[in-house]
């Protein structure tokens, strides 16, 4: 499962590879909700151990001091959390182990962020969520704790969000419309041949990929040259997934699909 999120989609391991390439109150409400909320903070997931499928709202908040990651995958029945772990541990490229599916989650959340995914989930079953991004030590955060799951099974009524905007990809370019400072729901819509990843970040003003590399390396000491207020790893071709998240007032961010070479950037006025 880890698979796009280790190789391609983890924006922090891209970052490190140097690689090139408000309102209490949201427009968007979802209604009838199925929320399951994730806590993340140093070094684990406060999470309920059971959750109904069909349309679900993935509520992720750090409430840590650090930038953590919510990758997140379904693991067949027959195997365990302590499986996927030791898997991971294993450092053989994810992609080997066929009980582990990638579902896309959030590479980077900064501290004091929280975003809501909503997205289908049919499959009954163990749904995971881990973090790689490394202490000052240079050990995953999944080793230190953060790897937890939850058992999904039965079907919601919920129904998905209506969003105040939509961002499309497709395998050229992404198209941002007007975005409204505060809390917004945006549908991340695929229309393209390929799977896209949307990684969303907006660097501090004079700071660049380097500086947040060198950051996360080494443990995120010191002011963050970055906010990561949630993307998504990667959405497959054709599809749509709903995110409720803040954004900023006269802030920068930056859109980009490492793996495509795809980047964009919009200011929210
Ligand atoms: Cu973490």
């Amino acid at each position: 499962m880890a698979g796009r999120s280790v190789a391609t989609s983890f924006l922090v391991a891209s970052l490190i590879a140097g690689c090139s390439k408000g309102s209490p109150a949201p427009q968007g409400t979802i209604a009838p909700a199925n929320v399951v909320t994730v806590k993340a903070t140093e070094y684990s997931y406060a999470l309920p151990q059971r959750a109904t499928g069909g349309v679900v709202t993935l509520q992720l908040e750090n409430v840590g001091s650090v930038v953590h990651e919510f990758a997140f995958g379904r693991i067949d029945a027959g195997k365990t959390l302590d499986d996927l772990k030791a898997a991971l541990d294993s450092g053989k490229d994810p992609s080997n182990f066929p009980w582990a599916h990638d579902l896309a989650g959030v590479s980077a959340l900064s501290p004091g962020q929280e975003v809501g995914i909503t997205r289908e989930l049919t499959e009954p079953g163990t749904y995971a969520f881990f973090c790689f991004i490394p202490n000052a030590d240079g050990v995953s955060h999944y080793k230190l704790g953060m790897i937890a799951g939850f058992t999904l099974s039965g079907t919601s009524n919920a129904s998905p969000p209506s969003p105040d905007a939509t961002i499309t990809a497709t395998d050229e370019a992404f198209q941002v419309p007007a975005l409204s400072a505060g809390t917004t729901t945006v549908e991340l819509k695929n229309a393209g041949k390929k799977e896209h990843e949307f990684q969303l970040f907006s660097f501090q003003p004079g700071k660049g990929f380097g500086d947040v590399e060198r950051w996360i390396r080494t443990g995120q000491v010191g002011p963050a040259p970055v906010v990561f207020p949630g993307g998504i790893q990667s959405i497959q071709l054709g599809t749509s997934v709903f995110e409720t998240l803040t954004l900023e007032s006269g802030r920068t961010y930056m859109l980009q699909d490492f793996e495509h070479h795809l980047m964009t950037e919009f200011t929210v006025p």
